[in-house]
């Protein structure tokens, strides 16, 4: 079976709405409003089926110029436009405008429709045919049928059948193995039955009783019963007319614009790159223009930024960033209008490269580049490119970023590892990095080592947490710190290289040791000459320090070695003991332990000769020792 939508387009009053009647036996002027006034004012929404296991479903669009808008919601999911021309009036503004918007929106198939042919003679329908000849030249109209039909009479709508049939045979299927994507055109609520919201599904396929999220709300509902066609199915697939039954909603929290897609798998943005195409006959855009941007069912207002320019001519194409004033569910891929802001006419499209760009140095001269790399790559070197964009990437971004289902990033992704351009660390694999990226940042890391050590002699290595916030992104325009999950995998790589030695949450270059002066040599000698002279009544540690020949800073650092070297113990802050002094104490202990293996305060002051201020905090220092154990107002030793 195929689906096709089939969207009219045209003047107002040139027989959109009746030549779909005509065809389908339905009227899609459905609102009262519309009825009374006999014009198209909102989308229509009708369909059928052609046989040989072709369905149409048909969007109708109003061809009021103030209607656009609505016009643009529908325009966006369809396959095959009927391009409609009445043979008594020809070629019209909101022809072109509607011509204009199939061709920036990347439309590749349809057909021309003169209808009205029984209020003229056969020498007008030439003559309009011949216009209508002109005004396709060079698009993808060019070569379509020309079909002069009456919707009063009936005369031409078999073969107008036919062409359909033919063409919907030919068109390529939407996709059904990406995520289901339901750009919203209408919510309304049913009595007794709750909200209903539908859409042409882009993509995918929605399942009745499975979860969907409302982008950019993010209200997640469970679908109760979905409908095709007007008929109740229980799944929806790409390409067909979808109704979707949300229990639990009111109306008002739902609106055209919003997408049903899978429950967390995307990511709303309000930025996008894009490519950017402007009409001959629009005026220049300058550079940060506002403007009104029309995608699938949503319009938004954007400012337009461009990359290489200060103002895009009529007729040409840039690559630009558009930065909406409302964030929404926007894939690669996926074409748009642009209108003026005031007056309010159609002056662009063009195509989202890039949904969740980086913040870019506007005049770095490698966004152009690396966005047309994008723009044209296949699958694979995509995936790849936006890898390397920000270095390192978590697949579900990926997914997010490319609107490809999570299996198909993973395979590219391991295809691409394979390739030795990615890596994929984490079991299941939770981060893609690239490959140019991981080098980098091993060089990074030995160049801040390298500048650590030559700026800190007395210092071992540096912690783990400030080397990493040190060796920020290179390749990409700002700088962030590598994630966590990436930079163990890059010291563990540096290691088994034999480049850094690891020492718990300590990094150095291997191989490096501490090296001193003489003169700091004799220095350390003194401090630790100062607090073994003393015993246990040990000096402050500052009292120490003031009396060395050297700076404070060098001093500090040298106390340090001695602590991690062993000859110092810190007991508490203030309190630094020699080894020698501590181990005698110990000693003291074991032998008083002959005479009984109880101890109070009073005794160990009395035994060690000290005062309350260093002898409480050596009985502490000696129960966490494990040399002796607190009970009560005594304690045991061990
Ligand atoms: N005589 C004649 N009138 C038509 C034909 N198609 C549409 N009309 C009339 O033209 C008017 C506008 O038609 P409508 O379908 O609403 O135009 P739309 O604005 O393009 O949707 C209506 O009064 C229709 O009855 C046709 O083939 N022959
Ligand atoms: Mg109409």
């Amino acid at each position: 079976m195929r689906y096709l939508i089939v969207g009219t387009a045209g003047h107002i009053d040139h027989g959109k709405s009746a030549l779909v009647r005509a065809l389908t036996g339905i009227d899609p002027d459905r609102l009262d409003e519309e009825k009374e006034r006999g014009i198209t004012i909102d989308l229509g929404f009708a369909h059928l089926d052609l046989g040989e296991g072709v369905r149409l479903g048909f969007i109708d669009v109003p061809g009021h110029e103030r209607f656009v808008r609505n016009m643009l919601a529908g325009v966006g999911g369809i396959d095959l436009v009927v391009l409609v021309v009445a043979a008594d009036e020809s070629i019209k503004p909101q022809t072109r405008e509607h011509f204009d918007i199939c061709k920036l929106l990347g439309i590749r198939q349809g057909l021309v429709v003169i209808t009205k042919t029984d209020l003229v003679d056969q020498d007008i329908i030439d003559l309009v045919r011949l216009e209508i000849q002109e005004f396709v030249r060079g698009s993808f109209l060019e070569r379509a049928p020309l079909l002069p039909v009456s919707a009063k009479t009936g005369e031409g709508l078999e073969l107008l059948k036919a062409e359909l049939r033919r063409l919907a045979l030919e068109a390529a299927p939407k996709p059904e193995d990406l995520p289901f994507r339901l750009p919203i055109d209408r919510a309304f609520v049913m009595k007794g039955f709750g909200t209903v919201v539908t859409g042409t599904l882009l993509s995918g396929r929605i399942e009745k009783d499975s979860e969907v999220e409302i982008y950019p709300v993010g209200r997640r509902v469970r679908v109760r019963g979905i409908e095709v066609h007007n008929a109740a199915a229980q799944t929806a697939l790409a390409g067909q007319r979808t109704a979707v039954n949300l229990p639990g909603l009111e109306a008002k929290e739902i609106s055209r614009g919003m997408v049903l897609a899978p429950p967390g798998l995307f990511q709303p943005t309000a930025r996008l790159d894009c490519r950017l195409n402007l009409l001959p006959d629009a005026r220049p855009v300058k550079n940060r223009a506002r403007v009104h941007f029309h995608c699938n069912t949503s319009e938004t207002i954007a400012e337009l930024v461009f990359f290489d320019r200060k103002e895009l001519a009529p007729g040409s194409s840039a690559l630009a960033q558009l930065r909406l004033s409302a964030p929404g569910v926007f894939m690669p891929g996926d074409r748009f209008i642009i209108r003026q802001f005031s007056p309010v006419t159609t002056i662009g499209g063009g195509s989202v490269i890039d949904n969740q760009p980086p913040p870019h140095r506007f005049r770095d001269s490698s966004v152009v580049p690396l966005l047309e790399s994008l723009e044209k790559g296949d699958a694979q070197a995509r995936l790849e490119w936006l890898v390397r964009q920000t270095g390192e990437a978590p697949p579900s971004v990926l997914v997010s970023r490319t609107g490809w289902l999570p299996p198909e990033v993973l395979r590219l992704g391991r295809g691409l590892a394979a390739a030795n351009r990615l890596l994929l660390l984490g079991q299941p694999p939770e981060l893609f990095v690239h490959a140019e990226y991981f080098r980098d940042l091993a060089q990074r890391v030995i160049e801040q080592l390298e500048k650590f050590h030559a700026q800190n002699p007395l210092v071992v290595g540096l912690p783990k947490e400030d080397l990493r916030s040190r060796t920020g992104a290179s390749r990409s325009s700002h700088a962030v710190a590598p994630s966590a999950l990436l930079f163990n995998a890059l010291l563990q790589a540096l290691a088994t290289q034999g480049r850094v030695d690891l020492q718990g949450e300590t990094v150095r270059l291997a191989g490096r040791a501490i090296h001193l002066t003489p003169e700091e040599q004799v220095a350390k000698e003194q401090i630790s000459a100062a607090f073994e002279r003393r015993g246990l009544a040990v000096p402050s540690p500052p009292e120490v320090l003031a009396k060395l020949q050297i700076d404070r800073l060098r001093a500090e650092k040298l106390l340090q070695i001695l602590l991690r070297e062993n000859v110092l113990c810190k007991v508490t802050e203030e309190l630094v003991f020699h080894r020698s002094a501590l181990r005698q104490l110990k000693e003291l202990l074991v032998r008083r332990r002959a005479q009984s293996s109880r101890i109070n305060v009073a005794l160990f002051k009395e035994i060690t000769g000290l005062s309350r201020k260093y002898a409480i905090p050596l009985l502490e220092y000696l129960d966490r020792e494990r040399v002796t154990r607190r009970e009560g107002d005594e304690r045991i030793i061990l």
